[in-house]
């Protein structure tokens, strides 16, 4: 039975016939609003992937943020400070997302500077070099893209649809990544050579965004089940390389898989082993940027904090007026 093992919020088995009924209105894609009854177990799954999402939003900023004093052209730094804001923006409705389920913003916060919330493992690696921004456009928001899509038709309806904007400015950041990619690679041999040093460092982190594959993926199944993700781990990576290698193709560079190659039996790239053990190292904390990426984040919420105490006393006075 699926509900087996499901807890309330007091440790209790949830009741049979309301973990019938919800699963019904998920069958029937009715979307679960937050004053609905939903099971304890799919209130924290969405706490724990929702956050998730919107700190690797803040954190991925660090990243590009690295190169928008450096950014070659007047051109190119108005379009990169817009990037990086959106990703701001992202971070922000789907923090007030995941608040409709209980959550404070402080709470949320305190979980990621503590390390007991994870975010996207494809920011703990360094961004030498300005090609980087281009591989990050082009691969990791197409990755991001390809996983996101799914979810604007997820269950939760706050979630899906604070979505919907978030795939649209996505889109224009892939493109904008890979113009840059074009750019480079149409250069001199030595921008070509950036292009491709880029997408050798990318390459492999940005397949390892989808999250392990599905035998070790331990949320999937009752994420699925439950609507909130559409496709499972490995299928998303698939359709991500599927549609990449040809982009790569186009811009004449080389993806560092001697494994790659076309299989015509299943209408998909074949492509060689992830190494796992790297992942693994990167979310436990231990990858090339983790530190630096919290001690930005912990400098920006100490440096913030007359900030959000001089919001509190406005509002306040607000409410003494009223
Ligand atoms: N990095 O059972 P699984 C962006 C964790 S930002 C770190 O498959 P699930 C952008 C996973 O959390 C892109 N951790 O989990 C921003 C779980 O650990 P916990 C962010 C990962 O949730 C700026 C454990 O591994 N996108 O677009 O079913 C600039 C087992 O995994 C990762 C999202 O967050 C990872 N890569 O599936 C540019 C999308 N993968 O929590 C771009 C929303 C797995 O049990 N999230 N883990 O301790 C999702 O779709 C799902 O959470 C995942 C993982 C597919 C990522």
């Amino acid at each position: 039975m699926y509900s087996q093992g499901l807890q309330d919020a007091k440790g209790g088995p949830e009741p049979e016939g309301l973990l019938k009924a919800f699963q019904k209105r998920i069958d029937n894609e009715e979307k679960i609003e937050p004053r609905d009854w939903m099971p304890e177990a799919y209130r924290k799954t969405l706490i724990r992937q929702m956050s998730q999402h919107a700190h690797s939003e803040i954190v991925g900023q660090l990243p590009e943020g690295n190169w928008i004093t450096r950014a070659p052209t007047l051109k190119r730094k108005m379009i990169l400070l817009a990037k990086v804001q959106d990703e701001a923006g992202h971070g922000l409705y789907i923090y007030s997302a995941t608040e409709t389920l209980g959550i404070t913003r402080e709470e949320m916060t305190r979980q990621l500077l503590s390390g007991e919330a994870k975010y996207s493992s494809i920011f703990n690696y360094p961004t030498p070099s300005w090609a980087d921004m281009g591989a990050i456009g082009w691969l990791v928001d197409g990755a991001a893209i390809m996983n996101q899509v799914p979810l604007c038709r997820a269950s939760y309806g706050p979630y899906a649809r604070s979505m919907i904007r978030i795939c649209k400015e996505e889109s224009f950041h892939q493109r904008q990544g890979y113009d840059i990619m074009t750019t480079l690679a149409r250069g001199s041999n030595a921008q070509k050579k950036m292009a491709q040093d880029a997408l050798n460092r990318f390459w492999w982190p940005a397949l390892m965004m989808f999250g392990p594959s599905d035998k070790d993926s331990k949320h999937s199944v009752q994420s699925m089940q439950w609507k909130i993700k559409r496709f499972s781990n490995d299928d998303l990576r698939q359709k991500f390389v599927d549609v990449t290698v040809p982009q790569a193709e186009h811009l004449g560079l080389t993806i560092p898989d001697e494994d790659l190659k076309w299989n015509e039996e299943r209408g998909h790239y074949d492509f060689g082993e992830i190494d796992w053990d790297e992942f693994i190292n990167v979310i436990k904390g231990n990858g090339p940027c983790n530190k630096e990426r919290l001690r930005a984040r912990q400098k920006a919420h100490d440096e913030g904090e007359w900030v959000r105490k001089a919001a509190e006393v406005y509002q306040q006075n607000q409410r003494d007026a009223a």
